[in-house]
């Protein structure tokens, strides 16, 4: 195997792996893509957390996790070719938002449809099954899709996929992909002609989304030109665009979304997680959320209210008036 190129180890069902991979896709970075993870496939891989995907660096074959950074160590170590962070800082906050609201929030949608519907739970048992004996692990397909779907289930509580949470969690994905169909009649991306980062993890979610039985006839029906972009978008090596030079007014929308149900959620996690709380709950636009606390959340809400606090004051002017209707502005300065 050539391996003085990056290795990219990851898994089809993985959200983050495909975002990772469209993403060096578009850069032109010469990489690998294997099947694979800390746990499954040829490589003993020590890294902590163990998730994928994993970025095997060519010159020292050092291992590393978590797709935010790694989207900026590519940034770091290829400046300037094929960036993905937009140069104008208003433009660019915007993009670190929805980045970590697909990432954090979601998720949430993907996994809640992947592991609450009997046709989705068949039909990705299998398909994650399937995957993990081509990527080398061991055991009958069957058995390993019901180990897979058992342990995935278990785990639903923990994320806030429940029952109770699904009426906000399914209310947000059908707000988000009609939202993302206006979006595109107008733009190619988010942010003009050329994918940012946040382009790439709203990508990986919906990606999944989109292949998974329940929730892609949905976005089949009612968001054709998403669900288009999304195969488009899983090579787009050969688009070339500009950005634009003021967000459009569907950002502001998706601002809403984030003014709404995820700043919300961020911060009742922060205050649960501060007090010592295993869990926290609130209500979301009326309806009841709860889940466990996460100390990987509460650093996604320092870091975007680290993020506005640092900007130069002539781009928190040029934000405020689309985070003050949309609800977001109070979230990053007060408290
Ligand atoms: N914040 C991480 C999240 C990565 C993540 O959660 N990966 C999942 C798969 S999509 C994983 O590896 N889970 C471990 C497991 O399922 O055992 C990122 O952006 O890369």
């Amino acid at each position: 195997m050539k391996e003085s190129s990056y290795v990219l180890i990851g898994m089809p069902a993985s959200p983050y792996s495909l975002k990772m991979r469209a993403l060096m896709r578009y850069r032109r970075l010469d990489f690998i893509w294997e099947m694979g993870s800390p746990r499954v496939g040829a490589r003993q891989i020590d890294v902590k957390p163990p998730l994928i995907p994993v970025l095997r660096l060519p010159e020292d074959g050092s291992y590393h996790v978590d797709s935010t950074p790694l989207a900026h160590l590519l940034e770091e170590r290829h400046p300037g070719q094929r960036s993905v962070l937009p140069l104008d800082p208003m433009l660019g906050f915007l993009n670190h938002l929805i980045e970590d609201m697909a990432d954090e929030w979601l998720t949430k949608a993907m996994f809640h449809y992947r592991w609450a519907y009997a046709e989705c739970i068949d039909y990705c048992g299998r398909w994650l099954a399937g995957d993990m004996l081509a990527a080398g692990a061991e055991g009958d397909l069957e058995t390993l899709a019901q180990g897979i779907s058992t342990r995935q289930i278990e785990r639903m509580p923990l994320v806030g996929c429940t029952p109770e949470n699904a009426p906000v969690i399914e209310g947000s994905y059908l707000r988000l992909i009609a939202i993302l169909e206006r979006h595109l009649a107008a733009q190619r991306y988010l942010f003009g002609s050329r994918p940012a980062l946040a382009d790439f993890a709203l990508f990986g979610q919906l990606q999944q989304l989109a292949t998974d039985p329940v929730p892609a006839e949905i976005m089949r029906r009612q968001a054709q030109r998403l669900y288009d972009w999304l195969r488009r978008n899983d090579d787009a090596s050969g688009v070339e665009g500009r950005w634009a030079d003021e967000p459009a007014a569907t950002i502001v929308e998706l601002l809403g979304l984030a003014g709404e149900i995820y700043f919300p959620f961020l911060q009742a996690n922060a205050e649960a997680f501060a007090a010592g709380a295993d869990t926290m709950s609130l209500e979301i636009n009326g309806q009841p959320f709860s889940q466990g606390t996460f100390k990987y959340q509460v650093r996604c809400y320092e870091r975007l209210r680290a993020l506005f606090e640092v900007l130069d004051p002539a781009s928190q002017v040029r934000l405020e008036p689309l985070l003050e209707p949309s609800g977001c502005l109070a979230y990053l300065i007060e408290g």
